[in-house]
């Protein structure tokens, strides 16, 4: 039964069905079925669909299709998520955000869901933030990590801009620096001076538990 859920929400995201994505999530609430196992389908889901228009088998209609599809689904799934979490010890705070110029949300906010399900509380800005608005969001939420996203190639430089301000501000120890995002290497966030960077969500909430020492 849950797997034939699962199975739905797959389908309706790839066949961009926004309204049946949205009630295939909810049915999954329903029968308590593992949000993380249905956070890993949207993932699957999404990377196949992003796979068949590098080859040249979809357009960006598609993408954008199914891309809707999925972000519909994912509140009700973090939802679930955060009422399963809620009762987990807070392991630190955490701003989150896609780089100023960007507006790739899907990676980002499976961080987020992944780090609020692993234990942290997580300030999600949302995309195209500037490295103000990440600055002013830190010390409003005295945050322990600040977590950023960038998925193009002219937006992973926004990355070490936050990171240049940080230090012009002489705040650049008070806050551990973690980045991602399909522009991004380990060689690039080395370069910048990052605290550490990850390619997976799963992967990010390790970091965040090191960077934090938990
Ligand atoms: C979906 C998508 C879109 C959607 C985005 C919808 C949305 N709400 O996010 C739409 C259609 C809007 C879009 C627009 C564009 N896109 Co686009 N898009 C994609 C696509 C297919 C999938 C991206 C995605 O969501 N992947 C799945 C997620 C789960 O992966 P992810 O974001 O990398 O995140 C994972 C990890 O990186 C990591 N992670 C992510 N963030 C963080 C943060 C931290 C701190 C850590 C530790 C880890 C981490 O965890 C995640 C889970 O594993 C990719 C192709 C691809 N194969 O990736 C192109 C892609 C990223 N897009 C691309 C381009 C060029 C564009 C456009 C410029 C297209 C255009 N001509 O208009 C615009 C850009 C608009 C803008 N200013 O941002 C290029 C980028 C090329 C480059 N290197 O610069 C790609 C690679 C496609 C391609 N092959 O050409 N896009």
């Amino acid at each position: 039964m849950a797997l034939e859920t699962l199975e739905n929400l797959k389908r309706a995201v790839v066949e961009y069905d926004t309204e049946a994505a949205a009630s295939w999530a909810r049915k999954i609430v329903e029968e308590k079925v593992d949000p993380i196992k249905a956070l890993d389908a949207l993932t699957e889901t999404i990377k196949q669909v992003g796979d068949r228009f590098g080859r040249g088998e979809l357009w960006l209609p598609d993408l954008v299709g199914a891309a809707d599809a999925m972000q519909a689904a994912m509140p009700i799934i973090e939802e679930e998520l955060k009422r399963t979490g809620a009762k987990r010890e807070t392991l630190g705070t955490v701003v989150a955000g896609t780089v100023f110029g960007d507006i790739h949300s899907i990676g980002k906010s499976m961080v987020c869901t992944l780090l609020i399900a692993g234990g942290f509380e997580v300030h999600d800005l949302g995309v195209n933030i500037k490295a103000e608005e990440f600055l002013e969001a830190m010390e409003k939420y005295q945050a322990d990590i600040l977590a950023m996203s960038a998925l193009l190639t002219t937006t992973a430089a926004e990355q070490k801009k936050v990171i240049d301000t940080l230090k012009e501000k002489g705040i650049r120890e008070k806050v551990k620096v973690m980045v991602g995002g399909g522009a991004i290497t380990a060689k690039f966030a080395e370069s910048i001076g990052a605290d550490g960077y990850d390619p997976t969500a799963p992967g990010a909430v390790e970091l965040a538990r090191r960077l934090v020492g938990k």
